[in-house]
């Protein structure tokens, strides 16, 4: 077959000698990412990263995926993040499409996600003098990434790449940012083998895993022994860890019952019969009674934050804590801890299971079915959240994978849908961005294309980046979105009903006619107002070949129960209509 060879100052030695090419830093760009697995990158082009968008073309197995929005960018390789364990890469230009990055690289970095995101830079001549387009890109997004770097000379473009793909994913993950003026893009470097010479001794550091010793494992092995209640508290370091298998196997060999925090949720089976439910804020009642009762609590990759805990003063005063976690400096922030295991969730508890000897918490189990009630919720008629999501599952015979936005919604979402699969729950938690469902729905649905990928937004957070439905539409990525309308930004009206005194200041919110919105992007719609609509709607979203939005009209004024107002203990839940509870403005 006849290989044709862009022209460039490319010259081939024999087998002795290197192959070199002469390349711009766009094409090393390219050719890099695509040598690190790189395939798929969700983006929008600008003045100062064109010099890569003019390569691309040239680098078919890199798919772009234009989104309308670069906040989309970020939260859609966010999502495609979340979905593959592999980093998910978004690109933007300089100034506004940067900053517009800002909020989906700080929810990356609150849920500890993988995002790569490459921003063109204005010419390194034209730093510092407020060029056009020009932003301090690094200095505003260094919070909020866990390493980010400015490339000054085109030689060292491919090791930032690469020390950018990896240093996302290693360790405890998180975004990164690289930045690239344009004229580093258009300058050229030889590249010798893969190589454009430069630190190619690769980096040194990067987080060692197993720091825990063996006494410290036996301490905690002779507390889980000991205890009389004892807790398993799951986060997401289950999932990122992949730790699904050891969590079970933890479980089952001790009876010891399982608690998901919101992103631990299918970490561990909701039908497993060990399975609790969520605790914290908007945790299940007995959830959070256990966590007050319970004499151990072993947390398993999450942080114990604040709306897990609620008044920290208040918490498991009981309980003595054993905090698995693969980043120390999170142990002890929050709690006190007794024992602190640092290490990757899986090989941790691998090493737990090690010096487990098997017993069962059957007393403890029971106590805690003693402190279960039926669910309380506030929604009237028979279009609840519950049927809604039930509905969902049953249409895709309990294969999709669910993308909740921020609200209410989020809590029906957390707490109602039967997560039997791995990894199938995404969310925002640490940061809570709304918006954040529909764009990341598209990175998860084209990480798993064979399975139906639902965005559940509010009325409030689909307005947000609702115009990805065009993404959608010309990329050909079937997201099933369902808006839970309920004419308000509901959480914020059920805390101004609470707490002040139902002044619903700035909580009304207009909504347009979503099927024929729907109809404008050439895409099924349909609107739902009664609970016997609600399957076949459902139904026919999932089998209809492309993107679907279903509007449910749910009831307006519904709260989420329970709740643990702010600032109280995990003891003080409201679990319903709070009437007695009001307080003025
Ligand atoms: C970007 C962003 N802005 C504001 C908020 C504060 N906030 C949290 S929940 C919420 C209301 C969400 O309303 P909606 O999307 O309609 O969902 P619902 O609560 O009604 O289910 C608001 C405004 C937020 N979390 N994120």
């Amino acid at each position: 077959m006849l290989a044709i060879v862009p022209f460039t100052s490319f010259r081939v030695t024999d087998e002795r000698c290197p192959l070199t090419e002469v390349l711009t830093g766009s094409q090393i760009l390219c050719r890099v990412l695509l040598e690190e697995g790189v395939d798929l990158l969700f983006g929008y082009p600008g003045g100062a990263i064109m010099p890569f968008y003019h390569a691309l073309p040239d680098y078919p197995g890199l798919r772009h995926v234009l989104v309308r929005h670069e906040q989309a960018a970020a939260h859609a390789a966010d999502g495609y993040a979340r979905a593959t364990g592999r980093a998910g890469v978004c690109v933007a230009t300089s100034g506004p499409g940067a900053t517009n990055l800002v909020t989906g690289l700080a929810t990356a970095h609150m849920d500890s996600t993988p995002v790569v995101a490459i921003t063109g830079q204005v010419p390194r001549a034209m730093l510092g003098r407020d060029a056009f387009q020009e932003t301090d890109i690094i200095g505003i997004t260094q919070p909020i990434t866990k390493h980010s770097v400015l490339v000054e000379e085109v030689e060292e473009l491919a090791d930032a790449v690469r020390e950018a793909l990896a240093i996302a994913v290693e360790g405890r993950p998180g975004p990164v940012l690289v930045d690239i003026p344009k004229d580093v893009q258009q300058a050229k470097a030889e590249w010798v083998d893969g190589r454009t010479g430069g630190r190619a001794e690769g980096r040194s550091g990067g987080q060692a895993d197993g720091r825990t010793v063996g006494n410290e494992i036996d301490r905690a092995t002779r507390l889980i022994a000991e205890a009389q209640r004892p807790l398993i508290m799951a986060g997401h370091g289950i999932i990122l860890a992949g730790a699904y298998e050891e969590l079970r196997t933890l479980a089952e060999r001790t009876g010891i019952p399982v608690i998901t925090t919101l992103l631990g949720i299918s970490g561990f089976s909701e039908s497993h019969p060990l399975h609790l439910g969520m605790p914290g804020m908007h945790g299940e009642v007995h959830v959070n009674r256990a966590i007050q009762q319970a004499d151990l609590i072993l947390g398993v990759g999450l942080r114990f934050d604040d709306r897990v805990t609620g008044n920290l003063a208040g918490f498991a005063r009981n309980a003595k804590v054993i905090h698995v976690e693969l980043d120390p400096s999170e142990i002890g922030k929050n709690v006190a801890t007794e024992v602190g295991l640092v290490g990757d969730a899986r090989t941790i508890l691998a090493a737990l299971l090690d010096g487990v000897a098997p017993r069962d918490c059957e007393a403890w189990r029971e106590e805690i079915a003693g402190f279960m009630r039926p669910r309380e919720e506030s929604y009237r008629g028979d279009l609840s959240p519950q049927g809604i999501l039930g509905a969902i599952d049953a249409a895709s015979d309990g294969r999709c994978t669910i993308v909740s936005d921020v609200g209410q919604h989020q809590m029906w979402v957390a707490k109602l849908f039967p997560y039997r699969r791995p990894n199938t729950h995404l969310t925002s938690g640490g940061l809570g961005t709304m918006g954040f469902a529909v764009p990341a729905a598209m990175g998860a649905a084209l990480a798993r294309p064979d399975e139906p990928v639902w965005a559940i937004s509010g009325d409030g957070g689909f307005q947000m980046n609702m115009q990805e439905m065009a993404t959608m539409v010309q990329e050909g990525i079937p997201v099933k979105m369902a808006v839970f309308n309920n004419g308000y930004l509901g959480m914020v009206r059920q805390w101004q009903q609470f707490f002040h005194g139902r002044r619903y200041s700035a909580t009304p919110i207009w909504s347009p006619d979503y099927v024929r919105l729907a109809e404008a992007y050439g895409i099924f719609g349909r609107r739902v107002e009664r609970g016997d609509q609600v399957a076949d709607a459902v139904r026919e979203a999932t089998a209809a070949p492309g993107p679907a939005l279903i509007e449910f009209l749910i009831e307006q004024e519904a709260n989420v129960f329970p709740m643990i107002p702010p600032g109280a203990s995990l003891s003080e839940p409201i679990e319903g209509e709070p009437a007695e509870r009001l307080v003025p403005a």
